[in-house]
Formats: structure tokens, C-alpha cells, sequence
């Protein structure tokens, strides 16, 4: 089994990804979003590009739906949550349908379509993550989000920490990107000290959002693996 990075939603190549083990990683904050909703009891994560698509769909259906997602790391006009994990409690998600649109995660997830395999992955659900890449034994490729475009130390650093999780597994090949992911957690077990200097960490910091990024940041509190396929991520 080999594993190799990708760094943003912008660089997803189609063969690069076809039949591969897909992680996709927005672990600030929509991949560790979609993974709390599913285990707080949500029916499934629709991920859509555009706030368009969002009303489309609810206009088009008689299922009630429940709407989140950001802009600008904001809660959108109309939506009934925004992008912090913590308002998917059970009481809030249990029993629902999300429809969801973020600026980078939703974007990567879909991007990912013509992989054998999609998985949602973040720091809160790395090792059952790891487990599952194993179970599948196939070729991975790990999805960062990225931030507009661009390498996100963030979703970089989860990234080793996953490789981490499948090395004290089985045997693997690591690209020299996946090595490079790979040593920078090595050296920056605590996540902290390095995810700190992320961009987007900053911006989140900045408005005020400490205590999500103290939850996205923890290790393995959730063991499910969300999965998106033919539309929805279950
Ligand atoms: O870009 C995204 O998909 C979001 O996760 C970014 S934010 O953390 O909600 O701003
Ligand atoms: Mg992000």
C-alpha cells in the first residue's frame, strides 16, 4: 500500500485519484463538522459547492433538511447552523439531513468523485480513519482541503498524524510528500505548537472561535468514519 498527499482542492487530479482510498481532510473545521453530526445521531451529510444548491435542493424536496455551513467562516444568512462543530449536538442533528456548503471541504469532497472510496477524515476521527484505510488495502491518497486554494498546515498536519496511525498498523509506502507530513507531526506531537502558524487557524482565532478549534484539534475522540457516496456522506 502506498500513500500520497494532495494539498488543496485545487490540485485534485482525476487519475491521481482513481480507484485510490480517498481521506478527505478539512479537519478546520468541516470534515470535523461532518464527523460530529454522523456520530451525534445526523442521517447523512449532503455537501454542495454553492449556497444555490443548498436552497435548490430543500426547494426541490419534500424531506425537511437542515441547513449549515460557512462563508468567510461565518454562518450563512438563512442557515440554520454554521460551521462549529459544536452546535451539531444530538440534540440539534439527531434524526436529520444536513445539507452543507463550506468554502474548501464541501468543494474537496466532491472534487474527490471517481475514487474507489471517499472517507471524511480529521484529528478527532484519525485512527478509526487509519483503521479503515487498512481494512480497505488499497492505495490512499490523502485530500487536504487546503485554504482557498493554497497548503493549509492544518489539514498538512492531520494528514501525518493519520500516516502515524497506519504505520503502527501495517507496513506502507510513503510518497516524499507523505514522509515530509509525517515528520513534521513526528516533531509536533502536540499538535499546538506547530498548527498555530496556519493561516486559517489564525483567522479563527481571531473571531473568537477558541473552543473550536480546542475540540478540532483532539485526538480520536470519535470512531466512526463518514463515507460519501452517490451524494450523500453516511
Ligand atoms: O473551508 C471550509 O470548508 C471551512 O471548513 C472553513 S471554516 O473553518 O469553517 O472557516
Ligand atoms: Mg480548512
Amino acid at each position: 500500500m502506498k500513500i500520497d498527499i494532495i494539498v488543496s482542492a485545487d490540485d485534485i487530479k482525476k487519475d491521481k485519484i482513481k480507484d485510490k482510498t480517498v481521506v478527505v481532510i478539512d479537519m478546520l473545521r468541516a470534515t470535523s463538522v461532518i464527523t460530529t453530526a454522523l456520530n451525534n445521531g445526523c442521517k447523512g451529510v449532503i455537501p454542495v459547492l454553492t449556497v444555490e444548491d443548498a436552497a435548490g435542493i430543500v426547494k426541490s424536496s419534500k424531506e425537511e433538511f437542515m441547513l449549515g455551513g460557512e462563508r468567510n467562516a461565518l454562518k450563512i444568512e438563512g442557515f440554520h447552523y454554521s460551521n462549529s462543530p459544536l452546535e451539531y449536538t444530538r440534540e440539534s442533528i439527531e434524526g436529520k439531513t444536513l445539507v452543507m456548503t463550506t468554502t474548501n471541504g464541501t468543494k474537496a469532497i466532491k472534487g474527490c468523485v471517481g475514487a474507489h472510496s471517499i472517507l471524511i477524515g480529521a484529528m478527532i476521527n484519525a485512527k478509526a480513519t487509519a483503521s479503515r484505510i487498512v481494512t480497505l488495502n488499497k492505495d490512499v491518497v490523502i485530500v487536504n482541503a487546503g485554504t482557498y486554494g493554497e497548503f493549509s498546515i492544518d489539514d498538512f498536519l492531520c494528514s501525518g498524524y493519520i500516516i502515524d496511525c497506519v504505520l503502527k498498523l501495517v507496513e506502507v509506502e510513503l510518497t516524499d510528500i507523505a514522509v515530509t507530513s509525517h515528520y513534521i507531526y513526528k516533531n509536533n506531537e502536540d499538535i499546538h505548537s506547530f498548527i498555530r502558524y496556519a493561516s486559517h487557524y489564525k483567522t479563527i482565532t481571531k473571531l473568537g472561535l477558541l473552543a473550536d478549534l480546542e475540540y478540532c484539534c483532539k485526538k480520536d475522540i470519535i470512531d466512526i468514519v463518514p463515507e460519501y457516496k452517490d451524494g450523500i456522506i453516511l
